[in-house]
């Protein structure tokens, strides 16, 4: 029998994940001639294999693939090119310029989405800058719409020399031509080299004026840990100010699941703003609502018990602070699992999602959070 905690848990944890199938994501457009290495880059950004590397022959055909994120476990959309081979410049720019233009069309209302953000590649290797990189380049920023979502992304500089050089030069030729303020980033497929990886994130982020569309890149890029951590303080520290708010007025203990959908909506949005939900999705091929009910089921059993362990239930009521520290060490204690695991992940370790939020976990990190609280308030 369930008591009516637990079914206001699951009716919580529920309407979230119902809620986000409609979602929008953000947009990214990955553009640069054959081989230059755009399906690298998707693949070394957010770590997962997604898009198809070439050695030889194109590999991303008909030049606008475009990976749906809700369908690749991912929480951006990806618009990846098929590069253009030499001589086919102005077609390959006849075929992509109505998506920079309009955008794409949104798979499920039809409906146009603007691009967020524009990664043009072009390889160091190569040691030149095509006329028609040139010529894709000058129009995108001379175009006020789409000129603050373009950056250019200097590909395989594991094969520059040591300080740089080739992209140096790369990167003068682009800001005679192009425009004098042209944001690039070297890069590598290396994982053990980040070079500027970090910071193309960071720009990239930035350029993403909605809050929503932000969070959602930078819960499915793979570099920047910290970025994610902030994201999901930001939400404990929403969560524990409604439940404050909630419990105002003293609440029996009885009736505390009031706060329940409060605090079951706080874990489910820090699972999501690591990316974890994505992770826990494809590493079940894409049946990851199991591992997420899962999630959900072990949270829901460490809620119950946590309540005595923070022992502060005066004569069986909840205050606001009680309320709020609860909130408090729960967010803390899911947040410092998804950081553990998802550094674990970056460095390349397989993760069982299922056993890293088991109810034995979770509670071994409440209490992990309750002593550091209780620490902090000394
Ligand atoms: N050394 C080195 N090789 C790379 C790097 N990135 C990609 N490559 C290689 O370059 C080739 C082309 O890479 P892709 O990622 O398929 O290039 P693309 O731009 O997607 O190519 P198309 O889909 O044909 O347009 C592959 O053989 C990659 O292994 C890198 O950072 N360093
Ligand atoms: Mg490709």
């Amino acid at each position: 029998m369930m008591n009516k905690f637990e079914e206001n848990m699951n009716a919580a944890w529920e309407k979230y994940q119902s809620e986000k199938k409609n979602e929008l994501y953000p947009n990214i457009m990955l553009l640069g001639i054959s081989g230059a290495g755009k399906s690298s880059l998707i693949n070394a950004i957010f770590k997962r294999d997604l898009a198809k590397v070439s050695n030889v022959k194109p590999e991303t055909k008909g030049y606008g693939k475009i990976y749906y994120g809700k369908q690749y476990g991912l929480s951006v959309n990806l618009i990846d090119t098929a590069g253009y081979e030499m001589n086919q410049g102005n077609d390959y720019y006849e075929s992509v310029k109505p998506i920079l233009e309009n955008g794409i069309e949104n798979e499920h209302s039809g409906e146009n989405e603007k691009i967020h953000i524009i990664w043009y590649c072009i390889s160091v290797a190569n040691e030149r800058v095509e006329d028609m990189d040139i010529k894709i380049l000058r129009d995108i920023c001379n175009n006020a719409q789409i000129r603050n979502r373009v950056c250019v992304v200097f590909t395989k500089c594991d094969l520059d020399t040591e300080d740089g050089e080739k992209a140096a030069i790369l990167k003068k030729i682009l800001r005679d031509k192009v425009c004098d303020d042209l944001y690039c980033f070297e890069t590598c497929n290396d994982a053990e080299l980040e070079l500027d990886i970090p910071k193309l994130i960071k720009w990239s982020a930035n350029q993403i004026d909605d809050k929503d569309l932000r969070e959602k890149f930078v819960a499915s890029q793979m570099h920047d840990l910290k970025a994610k951590r902030k994201q999901a303080n930001e939400a404990i520290a929403t969560a524990v100010t409604a439940a404050g708010a909630a419990a105002a007025i003293p609440i029996p203990f009885s009736d505390a699941a009031i706060l329940v959908p409060i605090q079951v909506a706080m874990v489910a949005k820090i699972i999501d703003l690591y990316g974890v939900s994505d992770l826990a999705a494809i590493s079940k091929g894409l049946i990851g609502d199991i591992v997420i009910s899962q999630i959900g089921k072990s949270i829901s059993a460490s809620i119950l018990k946590m309540i005595p362990i923070v022992g502060q239930v005066v004569g069986s009521v909840v205050n606001a602070g009680v309320a709020a520290s609860i909130t408090g060490i729960l967010g803390t204690a899911i947040s410092a699992i998804c950081y553990v695991n998802v550094k674990k992940y970056m460095n390349g370790e397989s993760i069982d999602w299922t056993m890293a939020f088991s109810a034995e976990m979770v509670e071994k990190a409440m209490k992990a959070a309750k002593e550091n609280a209780s620490k902090s308030e000394e």
